[in-house]
Formats: structure tokens, C-alpha cells, sequence
């Protein structure tokens, strides 16, 4: 069975938006019609495929409206789409302002047409605290035919913290192995002027304050002192100045090498030795998934969903949230043993490659698009 599936998402850097778009194009390879509705194309659509469409959202910038109504702009794209297209789902990624622009469409359209939400994170662990929008957020989430999360621990908290019977489903984020498998870089580790035996760690995020990125510079200034090692910082963002000062305070300009935002990722990744996130939210952490894709262990927080993705003493290590000495003792115990980070290595690729291969996950969305279609 194919559906006419429409999907909204944030079309910018982020996690969301490559779980979105990436499960577009998956979608789209095993047949179904595809229809991304979002304010810019997603930045992860690339190629071009038949059974892909774009429908870009236009705010109209009247000079009565002090705010432009983008929700209501979103929600009016849907609709027409829907009945054009005869789409049969919507598949909006966040509930706020996603779901709540879906409802209004299937209001438009008709009860024919489902809303499927996937919940991200922010949207529960950050929105979710305000007051003034968790009553929204509870409606969107309830109007919904089906809810899934990306964690155990994000389900776990939307009960909680929105207090809503709705069932809600975990189904996990996935890497595409094409792309995301171990390589051979000892090329690359030249042509960025390291030398083979020095050990590469590597953090990949927004530098938002919630990834704690200082915490990964205070660690990797402990690592460094005992192993002869460097760190790359992927990404950009609103902590970058905060990160560029420690650096410089601590004496770790000539180690630690600021790349911005990376098309090459998976290259950069398979080159690393060790990865960290420190976060102090994370319902997921997709980039982790991706370093271990690539054979590369990782130690994370115990924190949201990392410890669902990373099992401590079996591929990397879950450490207590801004513990610096702790976290740094761990990344000196996989650095420094060869056959223990060997072991890591290739137990992450195991557990990516089963638990959360493309194909497994994209089954289970496809699960999910029938239970919503069958659903009265
Ligand atoms: O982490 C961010 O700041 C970006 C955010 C997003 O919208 O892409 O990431 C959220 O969704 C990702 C994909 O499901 C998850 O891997 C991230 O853990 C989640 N971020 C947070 O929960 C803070």
C-alpha cells in the first residue's frame, strides 16, 4: 500500500529537519508520493526524484498584520495541497506550530485526512514549561490521530509535563548507512595537518547553551594533557563566542580547530576517535548516531534519550551531566586502549545497523501511516 504523504518541518540545520527530510526521500524510494510543505526547501533535498514535491509557504507581509501569520499561511498551504494532491497524510514534525496548522487544515479539509506528529524535543522540554503555550501544545498533541516521540524519555516527559492521556509512540531517529558507515581517512587526518598518531575527538551541534559545548572544552583541556590529541568543533551558533574565549584562556588554539558548519560530516566523523555530547536537554541526540554509524563511540549525559542511544560500557560511556574530571577519565580510558576503543567502535555500528537502520525505522512510520488511515 502507497499513501500521499504531506510533511512539515523546519527546512533549516537540525536534526528534525534531516530525520524529516530524510524520511521523505525514503518514503519516496519505496514508493509512496512525498510532498514536502515548509517555509524553504529542506536543506538535506537534494537530487531530484519523481514522486518528491516542493510546496514553499509564502507569509504574505500586509502592513495590518504586525506580526506575519506564518501558522495560518502553513495551515492554508496544507489545505490546498491536501485536496489538490488528495494527499492522505500530513506528517508535521513539532507540535508547535506544526500540528496545530495541520489541525486547522484537516478542519478544512475533512476528516479523510490524517495528522501524524512526531515530537522532537524542544517543543516539550523547553515550550512545554510555558505556561502560556503548554494548553496549545496538549491540543495539538491530542488532535493528532497518532503521536510518536523520538525517546522513551521524551514520552515519558509529555505525560508528565503536559499531563495528557494521549498515547504516544517511541520510534527512533535513523542514519542512513549510505552514507553514515566507517571509512578509511587517513588522507583526510593529513591533508588537516594531524599527525597519525595524534588522537581526534570531534562535538557536532547548534552551540546552543543547552549542549553545554564549554563543558566539552574543559574536558577535552583534561584529555589533552595525557593524550596527545586534538578537537574539532562542527557547527555554529549563539555560544560560539563564549567557546572561542575559553579556548583562548585555557591555551588550546594550536588544538582545538573551529570548522563551522560541514557538508563533509560523515568524513569528519569516520576520522574522529571519540565523539562528545554534554548536553544538559537532548530527547535524542542524532548526532550521535551518526559518529556511531561511523564506528566512533561516544560519551554523552545522562540525559533525555542519550542513554537510549549509547550503552554505557558497551559502546561508549554515560557520564553525570558536567562532570568534567569524570568524563574526561573516561575519554582517557577508550583513548588510550586501543582494543577497547576497537571494541566500541564496532559495537556501535552493530546496534546502528539493527536498531536504527533506515529501514526498520521507515517500516515503522509506514506502521503508524496505516493506523492513522484505519483510524475512525
Ligand atoms: O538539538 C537541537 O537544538 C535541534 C533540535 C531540532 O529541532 O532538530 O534537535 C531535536 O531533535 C533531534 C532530532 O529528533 C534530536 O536528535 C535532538 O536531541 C533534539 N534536541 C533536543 O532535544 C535539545
Amino acid at each position: 500500500m502507497t499513501y500521499k504523504i504531506g510533511i512539515t518541518c523546519y527546512p533549516t540545520v537540525g536534526g528534525s529537519g534531516v530525520v524529516a527530510t530524510e524520511l521523505g526521500k525514503a518514503l519516496a524510494e519505496k514508493g509512496h508520493q512525498v510532498h514536502f510543505i515548509t517555509s524553504s526547501v529542506p536543506f538535506r533535498l537534494d537530487g531530484c526524484k519523481a514522486n518528491i514535491y516542493y510546496h514553499e509557504v509564502e507569509v504574505n507581509q500586509y502592513s495590518v498584520f504586525r506580526y506575519p501569520p506564518y501558522d495560518i499561511a502553513l495551515a492554508s498551504k496544507m489545505a490546498e495541497i491536501a485536496k489538490r494532491e488528495s494527499l492522505d497524510i500530513l506528517h508535521v514534525h513539532y507540535a508547535i506550530p506544526h500540528a496545530i496548522s495541520a489541525f486547522l487544515a484537516k478542519e478544512m479539509v475533512g476528516d479523510h485526512l490524517k495528522v501524524v506528529t512526531t515530537l522532537h524535543g524542544t517543543d516539550i522540554t523547553v515550550l512545554g514549561y510555558d505556561p502560556s503555550l503548554s494548553d496549545m501544545i496538549r491540543f495539538g498533541i491530542e488532535r493528532s490521530d497518532v503521536v510518536t516521540a523520538v525517546s522513551n524519555d521524551l514520552v515519558r516527559q509529555t505525560g508528565e509535563l503536559l499531563h495528557t492521556q494521549k498515547q504516544i509512540e517511541t520510534i527512533y531517529n535513523f542514519v542512513d548507512h549510505r552514507t553514515y558507515f566507517p571509512r578509511n581517512t587517513v588522507a583526510l587526518k593529513e591533508d588537516y595537518g594531524i599527525n597519525k598518531e595524534q588522537k581526534v575527538l570531534v562535538h557536532v551541534s547548534n552551540f546552543r547553551k543547552v549542549k553545554r559545548v564549554p563543558d566539552v572544552v574543559q574536558a577535552f583541556h583534561l584529555i589533552q594533557q595525557q593524550v596527545d590529541s586534538v578537537l574539532l568543533l562542527i557547527g555554529e551558533g549563539p555560544e560560539l563566542p563564549v567557546v572561542t574565549q575559553l579556548v583562548r584562556r585555557l591555551g588550546l588554539e594550536d588544538k582545538v580547530r573551529f570548522l563551522g558548519n560541514q557538508k563533509r560530516v560523515a568524513e569528519l566523523l569516520s576520522m574522529s576517535d571519540l565523539k562528545l555530547l554534554l548536553s544538559e536537554k537532548e530527547s535524542f541526540g542524532l548526532v550521535i548516531l551518526e559518529a556511531m554509524a561511523c564506528g566512533v563511540p561516544a560519551i554523552g549525559t545522562n540525559i533525555g534519550g542519550i542513554p537510549e542511544v549509547i550503552d554505557d560500557g558497551k559502546n561508549g560511556f554515560i557520564c553525570p551531566l558536567g562532570d568534567i574530571e569524570k568524563i574526561a577519565a573516561a575519554a582517557i580510558e577508550i583513548l588510550t586502549k586501543d582494543e577497547l576503543q576497537r571494541e566500541f567502535g564496532e559495537n556501535a555500528v552493530k546496534k546502528v545497523n539493527y536498531e536504527f537502520h533506515r529501514d526498520r525505522v521507515v517500516g515503522q512510520y509506514e506502521e503508524v501511516y496505516e493506523k492513522a488511515i484505519n483510524k475512525i
